[in-house]
């Protein structure tokens, strides 16, 4: 295959994988396709990744979204008092706002206003066993990550349902996502289904599919954001080593 002696980033895994999907759809289209990183295949509806000005869309897993009546979040394992919320009660919970970067390891950012509520919120009405030392969330479209409590109680955490003063858009996680400015992008999950606490720790969906660690902290280095007067800008932040940059062609 040629794409692997070419310069590829990791949409590579992202269209692998989504071909995989879609040829149970499409067969005949998708045999003998040579460039996967197009996504041509992928049907306009779907969410996937798009370069939006302003915010980018990432999704590795394209999918129709998600229906809010078919929608709850369950949060449950080692707790007390498991919960199923719906929609509704999400905007029971009491609220909270912030002006924060999302950086995705491709080396794009961008900021929005987020509103939602802390993840302490959650603790409060579920009562963790004093062993559940980590958090497992699993999504709408088949990807999941994993935290450890401590973490997601940290300031600037939010469980976020609205950005830039909407609710959140189909692409950009409704109806509930993760935001963690101090995590690169892939760590903010998006269209949440469920919340487990467990005893030990889980791995997430771009450390089983690519280079990427599970802890996702943003290392120092130098990178170049969408929204600084349209032109590269160095900033803190940083970028992740990805091994197919520096593979011979
Ligand atoms: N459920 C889910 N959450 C996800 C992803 C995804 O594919 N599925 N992509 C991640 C990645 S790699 C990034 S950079 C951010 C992008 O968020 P955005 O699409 O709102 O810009 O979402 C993260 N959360
Ligand atoms: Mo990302």
């Amino acid at each position: 295959m040629k794409i692997l002696g070419q310069k590829t980033n990791r949409r590579f895994f992202l269209s692998l994988f989504s071909l995989s999907t879609l040829t149970s759809f499409f067969p005949a289209r998708v045999f003998g396709v040579s460039d996967y990183r197009n996504d041509k295949n992928i049907p306009k509806q779907y969410i996937q990744n798009r370069d939006r000005p302003g915010f980018f869309i990432r999704s590795a897993n394209p999918f129709m979204g998600v229906d809010v009546e078919e929608w709850s979040l369950s949060v449950r394992g080692m707790v007390k008092n498991p919960i199923d919320y719906k929609y509704e009660d999400l905007f029971g919970l009491k609220k909270k706002s912030q002006v924060s970067r999302l950086k995705c390891v491709e080396c794009w950012s961008a900021t929005a206003k987020w509103e939602g509520f802390l993840f302490q919120e959650l603790i409060d009405h579920v009562r963790p066993d004093p062993n559940a030392k980590y958090v497992y969330f699993q999504s709408a479209d088949s990807y999941y990550e994993s935290f450890t409590l401590e973490e997601l109680v940290r300031p600037r955490v939010l469980m976020v349902y609205r950005m830039n003063g909407q609710l959140l858009s189909k692409d950009h996680g409704f109806p509930l996502r993760l935001i963690a400015p101090f995590k690169y992008g892939y760590k903010n999950i998006k269209y949440i289904t469920s919340i487990e606490f467990t005893d030990s720790r889980k791995r997430n969906y771009w450390s089983n599919h690519g280079p990427y660690s599970i802890d996702g902290t943003i290392q120092p280095g130098i990178d170049h954001p969408l929204d600084y007067k349209k032109k590269p800008l160095p900033i803190n932040g940083g970028e992740v080593f990805h091994p197919f940059d520096k593979q011979p062609s």
